[in-house]
């Protein structure tokens, strides 16, 4: 029997950039963020008829590596019968793949679930969410639907608020360049932890933004919320390009779009820009201002694919 699950990115408005412990993707920073529909993963998991665990992404044969702390912990917990099973996992993603749009995080959420369920094991979401984490820190915030919070330290995430706390949010991912990313977040935010002159100023800093985001968050004040999401960003990739050996995702056309934003504030249109481990530039606005962006997006970036995405519901069974 195919087991299928879907869940869509989570996008964080205060980012996770450091790890406490690599091995199981416990953050030093707090992270808050919004799981995104429009943008979806979808994962179908069946008994495999090899003798080894096999899987696929994108119809091409791909890694086990991010899902063998998974497998492992429900191996240990599954019927002496389940455990030995072999499992066959096929996950396609409808958006640009390791580009900076989180795929990890929808992918290895819906992972998650759908893989408690071929071992025949019942979860929690708080137990659902420390097990995606252990696949992708940032796919345990990919569990719940909403506005999400990541404690730093901690193994699991929880909601804020439901997607109808602020139903006219809008983010509007504008896609620079659909090309897989050269450098991994898992080995760019490690190499940031190592050698970036700023990291334990970016942690510092990042986690006095938290307080001011979820309380914005909680007056649905898009102000108050865009400048804490451009601060976090801003340290983010501050910390990386200062790096000893600098970590670069921006390309020409994402400064484009981030001047872009200034010059829609500055008309009074309320767009706030972030960025994420890729040249992508993602804008925070509200439903009655997306048909003015996106027409201003087609005249000073003609090329740019956008996506309008609302606040989607949690990972879930399709
Ligand atoms: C975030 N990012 O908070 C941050 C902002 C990218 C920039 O979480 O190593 O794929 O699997 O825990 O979650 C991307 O990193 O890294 C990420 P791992 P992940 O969304």
């Amino acid at each position: 029997m195919k087991r299928i699950a879907v869940a869509g990115p989570s996008l964080a408005l205060v980012k996770y950039w450091g790890k406490k412990d690599e091995g199981i993707n416990l953050p030093l920073c707090t992270s808050v963020a919004i799981t995104l529909d429009s943008l979806q993963s979808r994962v179908s998991i069946e008994d495999s008829q090899k003798d080894h665990d096999s899987c696929t992404l994108n119809g091409q044969d791909a890694s086990l590596d991010s899902l063998r702390g998974i497998l492992a912990t429900l191996r240990e917990q599954a019927s002496p019968e389940k455990k030995q099973q072999f499992v066959h996992i096929e996950a396609e993603n409808n958006f640009p793949t390791g580009a900076g749009l989180a795929s990890s995080a929808s992918g290895l959420a819906a992972c998650a679930l759908a893989l408690v369920d071929f071992f025949g094991l019942s979860f929690t979401t708080r137990q659902l969410s420390s097990l995606a984490r252990l696949g992708s820190g940032s796919a345990c915030r990919s569990i719940f639907s909403g506005f999400t919070l990541w404690r730093e330290g901690k193994e699991y995430a929880e909601q804020l608020a439901p997607p109808t706390h602020w139903e006219e949010l809008r983010m509007i991912v504008c896609v620079v360049s659909d090309k897989k990313k050269e450098i991994s977040s898992r080995l760019a935010m490690q190499s940031c932890k190592e050698f970036s002159p700023f990291f334990s100023q970016w942690i510092r800093y990042n986690n006095t933004l938290v307080a001011d985001a979820v309380s914005a968050i909680h007056s649905r004040d898009l102000e108050k919320l865009g400048h804490c999401m451009q601060a976090s960003y801003s340290a983010m990739h501050a910390t990386m390009i200062a790096n000893k050996y600098p970590i670069r995702y921006w390309l020409p056309q994402s400064l484009v779009l981030i001047k872009h934003a200034e010059y829609l504030r500055s008309k009074n249109i309320p767009v706030w820009e972030t960025m994420d481990a890729g040249p992508q530039v993602k804008y925070l606005t509200k439903e009655q201002h997306v048909d003015a962006v996106l027409s201003s997006i087609q005249d000073v970036a003609p090329k740019t694919q956008s996506i309008v995405c609302k606040i989607s519901d949690g990972v879930r069974f399709q």
